[in-house]
This record gives C-alpha cells, structure tokens and sequence, in this order.
C-alpha cells in the first residue's frame, strides 16, 4: 500500500494567530480555509511540497466548540500535534486493509476532508498514541 505523508494536524486555539506564527517562521503560505462543520473545525492548511501522489501540508485548527475532538484535546493536552495524515490512492482499500489487521476504524465510510479530499480516522490507541488519519486526495 503506498503511503506519503499528506499533513500534519495542529491544534490551535487561535487559528489567525497561527497562521502567523507559521507562515512567518517557515515561509509558508496557506493555500486553503475551509470550515468543516462535521469535524467540527475552522481550518487552514500551509503548502510544504508536492510529490508522488499529492501535495504535503501543514493543517492548522481551531475547535469550533469545546466538546468537538480538538475543542477536547486543547482542555486535555494543550495545543500542539494534533494526528498525522497519510495520503493513500485508494481510501475504501485502505481502510479494509488496516482493518483487517485489527485496528480500529473511527469512520465506517469516509467523510468530507480538507480541499475536497476523502478521510477516514483510526482510533489513536491502535497506532501508538498517534491519531492517524487516512486522505485520498481528489482526482485531478
Ligand atoms: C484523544 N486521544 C488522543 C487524541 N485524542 N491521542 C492522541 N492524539 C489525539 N488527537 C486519546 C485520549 O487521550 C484518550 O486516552 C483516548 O484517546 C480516548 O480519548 P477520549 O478523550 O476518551 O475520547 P474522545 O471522545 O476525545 O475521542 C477521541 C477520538 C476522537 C480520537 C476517538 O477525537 C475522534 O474520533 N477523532 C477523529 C476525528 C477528529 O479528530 N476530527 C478533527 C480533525 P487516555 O489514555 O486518556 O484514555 S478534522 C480534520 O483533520 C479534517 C478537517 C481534515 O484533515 O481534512
């Protein structure tokens, strides 16, 4: 199964703040914001490079209330990494691939992502206390 690194989720309490802070130290420039209402997040995500398959990204986002995922991991942890998104081909393979070695989906189909991708979550328990996220980028 081919796998590249699609983005890197920060959880922020302030998103403009952040933005700042990450254009200016790294000189990146956002190319997308979006609101996501089913994630329950007001997000933008910063180009790094592309490459084989797609582009990778840093995904900034602020909780649109204290009891979403971010809105409950900013009261628990703080900010800072929030999960790490794997960029696949086909995500419905992906996901009964990883399935079937016995760890848990939080998505039973994929939902709406950033800039029209699929995504699908895996419970952070089953990969080593890291949120991982599954991307199938639209096709161009
Ligand atoms: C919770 N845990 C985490 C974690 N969030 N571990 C690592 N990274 C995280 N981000 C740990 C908790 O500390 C706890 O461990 C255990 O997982 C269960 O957490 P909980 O607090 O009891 O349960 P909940 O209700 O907070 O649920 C956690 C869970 C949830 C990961 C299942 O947040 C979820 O379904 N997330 C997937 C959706 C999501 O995150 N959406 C926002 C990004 P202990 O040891 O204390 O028991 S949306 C997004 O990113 C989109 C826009 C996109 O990329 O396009």
């Amino acid at each position: 199964m081919f796998m590249r690194i699609d983005h890197i989720g920060i959880a922020c309490r302030d998103l403009e703040e952040k933005i700042e802070l990450f254009s200016r130290t790294f000189e990146l420039t956002v190319v997308a914001r979006e609101v996501n209402e089913e994630q329950g997040v007001k997000e933008a995500m910063l180009h790094i490079a592309d490459g084989e398959g797609g582009g990778s990204y840093i995904q900034l986002l602020e909780p649109l209330s204290g009891d979403s995922p971010v809105g409950k991991f900013l009261a628990k942890r703080g900010e800072g990494v929030h999960h790490v998104a794997f960029g696949v081909p086909d995500i419905a393979e992906a996901m009964t691939t990883i399935g079937e070695k016995g760890v848990r989906l939080l998505d039973e189909r994929p939902r709406h992502g950033s800039m029209g991708s699929q995504i699908a979550f895996l419970h952070p328990k089953d990969v080593g206390g890291m949120l991982t996220e599954l991307v199938q980028a639209p096709k161009p």
